[in-house]
């Protein structure tokens, strides 16, 4: 293929972009960075990413950072590598407490298929790749088993919130939960990015009904939102998934939440504001960086505060 781009934030990578550079972390960088694989694909392909020990402690709590579930959400995997590189070089003392306090597991590309089939074939493209009859994919963000298709996704394999035909129908949301539940009783905080319309979400998304530690939630919550909007004033607002946008069961976040212990996870929507309808999943890349900064801002603002409770 041509020559390797530098990896620098100015624009959208191509997955296998992503991928050699992940690769190229784990060389530089021993016993500190270790390529994880968090799944595989329908095509055959790997859930890629990176566990990162920096201070080689032992039995640090973790923080699990998936990004890219839905394919068309470019700023996803973008602001996760983008975190990567300041976990691994900031010499901000708050980055590097947060890097060094905690195991990081970050999977930049949850949907790998519909990612590189947004670069060859349909920029909008949401879901997976697996062939229903004549339409394709299920949402990987409706697949979970945890109420799985109680609200808030649909039962036609052509929609964009296609349930699929069980739980974990598909081998990405499969294989990635297994990962994820090898680490049980590991990791703390869950952080599902996505995009667009500036929230800031956590559970529940199949009930109004709000998770046993909502004013634990609440408290991080609000550290969090006024964290993202310290350095460009960027709005961010939210709550609990089915009041805050709208009822959606079987999502990751609530399957983390719900079912492996996690303390507490939650979901960014990242620029830009919905008021943006003609550029929402196609965010400037000259925003990738600034977008990027004020999320870490605020995952910092989080960590700590999560220490606090
Ligand atoms: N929004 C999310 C979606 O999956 C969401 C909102 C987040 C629902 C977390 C449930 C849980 O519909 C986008 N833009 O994908
Ligand atoms: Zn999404």
């Amino acid at each position: 293929g041509r020559a390797a781009r530098a990896y620098n934030w100015a624009e959208y990578y191509e997955l296998d972009d992503t991928y050699a550079w992940l690769q190229t972390l784990a060389n530089q960088y021993p016993g500190v960075v270790t390529l994880i694989e968090g799944g595989k694909t329908y095509q055959g392909r790997s859930i890629l990413g990176v566990k990162i020990n920096k201070n080689k402690g032992s039995n640090k709590p973790g923080i699990f950072l998936e990004a890219g579930i839905h394919a068309r959400e470019w700023i996803a995997p973008a602001a996760a590598t983008y975190i990567i590189n300041q976990l691994l070089t900031s010499e901000d003392a708050s980055i590097k407490e947060l890097a060094e306090s905690y195991d990081w597991y970050v999977l930049p590309h949850a949907n790998p298929d519909g990612y590189v089939y947004t670069h060859t074939t349909d920029r909008l493209w949401r879901k997976t790749r697996t062939p229903y009859g004549s339409c394709f994919g299920a949402d990987p963000n409706r697949n979970w088993g945890f109420h799985w298709n109680e609200v808030g996704a649909s039962s036609s394999a052509c929609s964009d919130t296609y349930a699929g035909p069980s739980a974990f129908s598909e081998i990405e949301t499969k294989s990635l939960s297994d990962y994820i539940a090898s680490l049980k009783g590991k990791i703390q905080l869950y952080i599902s990015l996505h995009a667009y319309s500036q929230y800031l979400l956590y559970p529940y998304g199949h009930t109004s009904d709000l998770p046993d530690n909502v004013a634990d939630f609440k408290q991080v919550y609000d550290v969090a939102i006024a964290a993202v909007n310290k350095r460009y004033g960027t709005k961010y607002t939210g709550g609990n998934i089915y009041d805050a946008i709208y009822p959606a069961a079987g999502a990751s976040v609530d399957w983390a939440y719900g079912t492996q212990d996690v303390r507490m996870s939650f979901c960014y929507e990242l620029r830009p504001s919905s008021n943006s309808f003609i550029t929402g999943f196609r965010l400037p890349a000259e925003q990738i960086i600034p977008a990027s900064e004020e999320l870490l801002d605020s995952i910092v603002a989080m960590a700590s505060e999560v220490k606090k409770l």
